[in-house]
């Protein structure tokens, strides 16, 4: 196991009185034992405890024969996994539970652990994984670099005269060849599809003085990477310029406030308030930014609701967007790693206005 990561959980857990906890999300269990394995329907449960007793619960039919640092207690489909995990559990103790963890398990764990307590356990793993340890920054240092080259490799093809669709498939293929996977379904919007801020690419073309948003991520070493970029065809009309010269503005003061102990809620009103300002508050829908790592969405966001102060380490986006119903959809997201005094942008694509084609 990554014992240090390990080391962290254990030590908050104790902070709070939480002397067990049963982690089930792939990506967590990935984050302490640097195995992704993907149960599907079956219980796939790490067990850790103050008391060291830590425990992987895996089924017979994922061969995982490697030594993890922690002790594999298995079963198959024939038996009550959920009966055999609980007699590890200490039923006098309260019992910190996955909040991805199907209700199905847990409901089955209440009945056979009833002595316990259950609290939501996540939010001691969030909180540790938002603060980026050495490997994992320089991780998504990488997935950024590779991120970069794609967008490069993407935008030329713009002028190629592709469907949203097939341009988005063609971005498969250009991940393929840089040996990453995706991190979500990369959004590709045209023109009037640009105002939908999760637009999902479909069959129309590219017409003259349109904008297209290409919101993409790639996937490498398991760290996800984030970037969006919005460029014009053959022209910009002066209105969406100047739509996207307010986005752009949004998104440099919202990085420029980026340092250790700003509130993330401050962050978003450095994005929010040039938007308002400038007359298009009510086209700025969404949040300024999410964390980002083994997930592309993780724990914290950057909205005016977060009043939790950024740490070195943490790693999220900065989006602003405006979308202005009918006429034109802007964003521009960069991410951040949080220094000692600042931040660090993590992609490095070019963010002047750019006209392809
Ligand atoms: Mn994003």
């Amino acid at each position: 196991m990554k014992q240090e990561r390990v080391n962290k959980i254990l030590e908050v857990l104790a902070e709070r009185g939480i002397p067990q906890l049963v982690i089930a999300d792939p990506a967590a269990i990935f984050y302490l034992t640097g195995k992704w394995i993907q149960p599907g329907e079956r219980m796939l449960v790490l067990y850790l405890s103050v008391k060291g007793n830590h425990k992987l619960f895996i089924n017979e039919l994922f061969p995982v024969y490697d030594d993890l640092g922690v002790d594999k207690v298995w079963f198959n489909d024939t038996q009550d996994a959920v009966a055999i995990l609980s007699q590890y559990i200490n039923k006098e103790s309260p019992v910190g539970i996955d909040k991805n963890w199907p209700a199905h398990f847990l409901l089955r764990l209440m009945e056979q652990a009833g002595g316990s307590r259950f609290v939501n356990g996540s939010v001691i793993l969030d909180q540790v994984r938002m603060c980026k340890d050495g490997q994992e920054r320089a991780l998504m240092r990488d997935a950024s670099r590779v991120n970069d080259v794609a967008m490069g490799q993407l935008v030329r093809l713009i002028p190629g005269g592709y469907s949203e669709q097939r341009l988005a498939q063609r971005l498969t293929v250009i991940y393929d060849e840089l040996g990453v996977g995706c991190s979500f379904a990369p959004i590709i919007a045209y023109g009037a599809n640009a105002t939908d801020p999760h637009h999902e690419p479909d069959a129309s073309m590219l017409q003259e003085g349109e904008s297209v948003i290409l919101d993409i991520g790639c996937k490498m070493n398991g760290y996800c990477a984030d970037m969006t970029r919005t460029v014009f065809y053959k022209y910009a009309p002066d209105f969406a310029k100047k739509i996207y010269d307010i986005v752009f503005e949004a998104n440099k003061r919202a990085i420029d406030m980026v340092k250790p102990g700003v509130r993330f809620c401050d962050i978003d009103a450095a994005a929010r308030n040039h938007i308002e300002a400038a007359g298009y508050g009510k086209y700025f829908t969404h949040r300024t930014g999410h964390s980002i790592g083994l997930e592309v969405h993780e724990f914290g966001d950057v909205s005016s609701v977060n009043t939790a102060q950024v740490e070195p380490g943490m790693t999220f986006s900065i989006e602003p967007g405006i979308y202005l119903p009918g006429e034109v959809g802007v964003r521009v997201e960069d991410l951040v790693l949080v220094t000692e005094h600042g931040c660090e942008i993590l992609n490095s694509f070019e963010k002047n206005l750019t006209i392809v084609g």
